[in-house]
């Protein structure tokens, strides 16, 4: 059974950095140790662990892909090795030095499943789905909610082209997404106050936004696995944690998904999570952002700078919580 702890509010002000409230100790030993690593500037080998699953990869022969140049970028790509040796994804701990832990992770085979309101229920190979796929470059920034950012060229396909395939009835009306959940391997489900398996949700027309990415690939080369291998979602106007990694599952329904951090705290994180310099989380502010790879922290933008794409999806509903 699952005890969901919704306690946030009786954390003292120095455990509170956001997403490790609930940190254990041994979680916190292992991230310590993971830290050291890093700052010992593992350089070469850390680069090589981090990428490690990348050189074997069966689809590795499918990138680099062709940049798509309708999105820019208003600052530099985060350094490779910054992206891929800072991560969350909590299945693996719940510090940013998980890229080791999360090697163990199997990636084949991989099943997508595809249910709910759909045609026809099925499931499909990754290694099928990826080739029969449109396969483009972008690059997009991400806010993550704890105000840290990066900005990172994602290969793959977008969740339209999906949702085409999956061919949902008309019916649908939200697309949830659910991560793998493999006790084996990932020691974060140990913490079982925590409501696994990760699941995430998008309104069929957020889904259908042209921005709305599947990636499955980063710098030119499939996705590292502690990035979301091998397929993850990129919404950047909204806050990282609606970016579910290693999706197992799409699911059409006509019922408002609710997320693994709405479930987890419902206070602090909502369903539509859009970035909005102006509207603070309860517990700090969201009005600049540090830039990963850097000593700079810079203003946050509204929609994370993807207004023009992304304002009118919420045009008549302005007395939902848009912004948490
Ligand atoms: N399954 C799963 N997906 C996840 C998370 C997670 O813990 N588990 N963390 C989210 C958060 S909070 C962020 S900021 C991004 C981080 O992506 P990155 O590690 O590639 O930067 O992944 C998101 N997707
Ligand atoms: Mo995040």
């Amino acid at each position: 059974m699952l005890i969901k702890v919704k306690r946030g509010w009786e954390m003292p002000e120095r455990a509170a950095t956001p997403e490790s409230v609930f940190m254990n100790r041994r979680e916190l030993s292992k991230g310590l140790a993971a830290g050291s690593i890093l700052a010992a500037g593992a350089g070469l080998f850390g680069m090589r662990q981090a990428s490690a699953s990348v050189e074997t990869d069966p689809t590795a022969d499918l990138y680099p892909v062709d940049r798509n140049p309708k999105y820019v970028l208003d600052r530099d790509i985060t350094n490779e090795e910054d992206a891929i040796t800072y991560n969350n994804f909590f299945e693996f701990g719940t510090h940013k030095g998980i890229y080791n832990l999360a090697q163990e992770m199997p990636l084949r085979p991989w099943t997508v499943r595809f249910d709910g309101l759909v045609e026809e229920e099925r499931e499909v190979d990754f290694d099928t789905l990826v080739r029969a796929m449109p396969l483009e470059e972008r690059l997009y920034r991400h806010r993550c909610v704890e105000a840290w950012s990066m900005a990172v060229p994602w290969s793959g396909f977008t969740l339209a082209a999906l949702i085409d395939y999956a061919k949902p009835l008309s019916g649908a009306k939200y697309v949830r997404m659910e991560t793998l959940a493999d006790e084996e391997t990932m020691p974060g489900l140990r913490a079982s106050w925590y409501p696994w398996p990760y699941v995430e949700g998008l309104t069929m027309e957020e889904a259908r936004n042209e921005l709305t990415f599947i990636a499955t690939g980063l710098y030119g080369k499939p996705i590292p696995k502690q990035s979301g291998a091998p397929l993850r979602l990129v919404t950047p106007w909204k806050y990282g944690f609606k970016a579910i990694k290693s999706i197992v599952r799409f699911s059409f329904t006509d019922e408002r998904p609710i997320g693994f951090w709405e479930e987890t705290q419902g206070a602090e994180y909502g369903f539509w999570a859009n970035v909005n310099p102006e509207v603070p989380h309860p517990r700090w502010s969201q009005a600049t952002e540090r830039v990963l790879g850097t000593n700079e922290r810079v203003p946050t933008l509204l929609y994370n700078g993807y207004e023009e794409f992304v304002a009118h999806l919420y045009a008549d509903k302005q007395d939902e919580r848009l912004f948490m």
